[in-house]
C-alpha cells in the first residue's frame, strides 16, 4: 500500500545527511535536519528546509536520542525518518517507535533488522536459504542447554584451529578472539562473554573457524514491497584497519563474472530469508581459493554506497525512498550492467600515520572537481571538526572506464584536495594508491596492518 509522504526528518549529521536531503528535494519532498549544539553551523542544518535541535554534542544526548528525535518530527509534523548510516540505523526499537507513531521508516522493518542483528540467528536464517557458511562450534542445543566443555574442544578441534571467537551481538569486528590453540580456547570464551555482556549486554557468543588473509566483499541489494529483490554487484572493502574501512572499490580486483553470478544468487537468497524490502548490503569473506561465506547483513545503506551508484547508474538514495513509499522497483536484475571502475577514498581529520584524530577549524577547502570526480562532504572552510563525533570528513570518489584509469584519476583528485588546519588521511590514501601490490589488485584485510 503506497503511503503519500511530504516531509522527511534526517535522523544524522555530516555528509550522509546532506547526501538524503539532496535525494529528499529531487524527490519533491521537504526536509527536517536534526543537530546537536556542536553542529549548529553544519551544512546539513543550512541546506535542510527546517531544522532542531535535538541536545548537547554527546551522541546519546542527541543523534542516538529516541525520544528527542520522535518529538523533533511530532513538532515539524515530519511524516517520514531516514535513520542514514550509524547512529540509529540498525535500532530496531527505533524503527519500531518511528512506526508507531505512524512515521514512515526509511529503512527495513523493525523485524528484519532485529532478525539480522543476532548474528548466530542470521547465520541459521542463511543456511536455511543455502547461503555457505563458515564452519562453526554449536555452544548449546536447540533447546538452549549449553555443550560441554569437551564436547566444545572436541568440536573445534575437528574444525581446526585457529578459530574466532565473535559477539553474537556485536558486528564489525568488535570483541572478537583468535584461538590459536585449545589450551587457550576456555580461558579466552570466558573473556569474550565476559566483554560482550559489557559491550552489547549480551554474553551469547559463537565459534567460527578463523579464515586467514580473506577479502571483505559485500553486495548491494535492493528490494521493495512487492517482493522483487535485485543485486547491484560487489564492493571490495578489504582495505581497513581496525574495522574503518579507508578505501572501497568496484568491481573488485578478485571478482570474475562466474563468481559474481553466484555470490550475487547468494546475496539475494540471504535477503530473501528475511523478506528484506529495501537497501542493504550481504558482507562476505572470500579466501585464497575464492571460496566465499556470509559474515553478516548490513540493514543501511553505506558510507560506501556512492561506488555502485558510479558504476550502476542507480541512484541508490532515490530508490531506497521510493521504495520505502512502496512503489515498486522499475530495474530488473538483467538491467544491471557494471560499467567501468569506481573508488572512494574516505578522508578523515586523522594524522595519516598515527591514525589519531585531528579536531579543529578548517582554514582552507579546495575540493577536486573534474570528469568522474564526485565528492560527499560535511566540510568546508571554516568548518570545525568536532572531536565528538566520527573523523570523517568528506568521500573522494572516481568512476573511470578501467581501474588504472580510476587510480590515476584519484591520485590527480587528491592531489588536488587542499584541506589547511587539520591533518588528514590525505598522504596515506597517495601512498596506498602508489604501492605495487595495490595497483596490481593484490590485497587483503591484512594489506594496511603490513603496510603502515
Ligand atoms: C572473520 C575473519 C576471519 N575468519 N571471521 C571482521 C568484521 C566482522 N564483520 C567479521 N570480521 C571478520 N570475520 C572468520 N571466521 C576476519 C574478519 C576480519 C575482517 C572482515 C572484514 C573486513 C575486515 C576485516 C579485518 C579483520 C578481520
Amino acid at each position: 500500500m503506497p503511503k503519500s509522504i511530504t516531509k522527511v526528518l534526517i535522523a544524522n549529521r555530516g555528509e550522509i545527511a546532506l547526501r538524503i536531503n539532496r535525494a529528499c528535494h529531487e524527490l519533491g519532498l521537504s526536509t527536517v535536519a536534526v543537530y546537536s549544539t556542536a553542529d549548529a553551523d553544519s551544512l546539513h542544518v543550512k541546506f535542510a528546509d527546517e531544522s532542531v535541535c535535538i541536545g548537547p554534542p554527546q551522541p546519546r544526548e542527541s543523534y542516538l536520542n529516541i525520544h528527542a528525535l520522535l518529538s523533533a518530527a511530532e513538532v515539524t509534523g515530519a511524516d517520514a525518518v531516514h535513520p542514514g548510516y550509524g547512529f540509529l540505523s540498525e535500532n530496531a526499537q527505533f524503527a519500531r517507535a518511528c512506526a508507531d507513531m505512524g512515521l514512515l521508516f526509511i529503512g527495513p522493518s523493525a523485524d528484519s533488522i532485529q532478525r539480522m542483528g543476532n548474528k548466530i540467528q542470521a547465520k541459521e536464517t542463511v543456511a536455511k536459504a543455502g547461503v555457505p557458511l563458515l564452519p562453526s562450534v554449536k555452544l548449546a542445543s536447540s533447546d538452549g542447554k549449553p555443550v560441554s566443555e569437551s564436547d566444545v574442544k572436541a568440536q573445534a578441534k575437528e574444525m581446526g584451529y585457529p578459530v574466532l571467537i565473535k559477539a553474537a551481538n556485536g558486528g564489525g569486528g568488535r570483541g572478537m578472539k583468535i584461538v590459536r590453540e585449545e589450551s587457550e580456547l576456555m580461558k579466552l570464551l570466558e573473556i569474550a562473554r565476559s566483554e560482550s555482556k559489557a559491550a552489547f549486554g549480551s554474553d551469547e557468543v559463537f565459534i567460527e573457524k578463523y579464515c586467514v588473509e580473506p577479502r571483505h566483499i559485500e553486495f548491494q541489494i535492493l528490494g521493495d514491497k512487492q517482493g522483487h529483490l535485485i543485486h547491484l554487484g560487489e564492493r571490495d572493502c578489504s582495505i581497513q584497519r581496525r574495522h574503518q574501512k579507508i578505501l572501497e572499490e568496484t568491481p573488485s580486483p578478485a571478482m570474475t563474472p562466474q563468481l559474481r553470478e553466484k555470490m550475487g544468487a547468494s546475496a539475494i537468497a540471504a535477503a530473501s530469508a528475511v523478506d528484506y524490502a529495501t537497501a542493504g548490503t550481504i558482507e562476505f569473506l572470500v579466501d585464497k581459493d575464492k571460496n566465499y561465506y556470509f559474515l553478516e547483513m548490513n540493514t543501511r545503506i553505506q558510507v560506501e554506497h556512492p561506488i555502485t551508484e558510479m558504476v550502476t547508474g542507480v541512484d541508490l538514495l532515490r530508490e531506497q525512498i521510493l521504495t520505502a513509499m512502496g512503489e515498486s522497483l522499475k530495474i530488473k536484475q538483467k538491467d544491471v550492467v557494471m560499467k567501468g571502475h569506481s573508488i572512494e577514498c574516505r578522508v578523515t581529520a586523522e594524522d595519516p600515520k598515527t591514525f589519531a584524530p585531528s579536531p579543529g577549524r578548517i582554514s582552507l577547502f579546495h575540493p577536486p572537481m573534474g570528469y568522474g570526480v564526485r565528492l560527499e562532504s560535511t566540510a568546508c572552510s571554516d568548518y570545525f571538526v568536532s572531536p565528538y563525533y566520527d573523523s570523517m570528513i568528506s568521500k573522494l570518489i572516481v568512476h573511470a572506464d578501467t581501474r588504472d584509469l580510476a587510480i590515476a584519476k584519484m591520485r590527480e583528485a587528491l592531489k588536488e584536495f587542499v584541506i589547511l588546519g587539520v591533518k588528514t588521511s590525505i598522504p596515506l590514501h597517495l601512498k596506498i594508491l602508489d604501492s605495487q601490490d595495490f595497483r596490481e589488485g593484490r590485497y587483503t584485510t591484512k594489506f594496511l596492518e603490513t603496510f603502515v
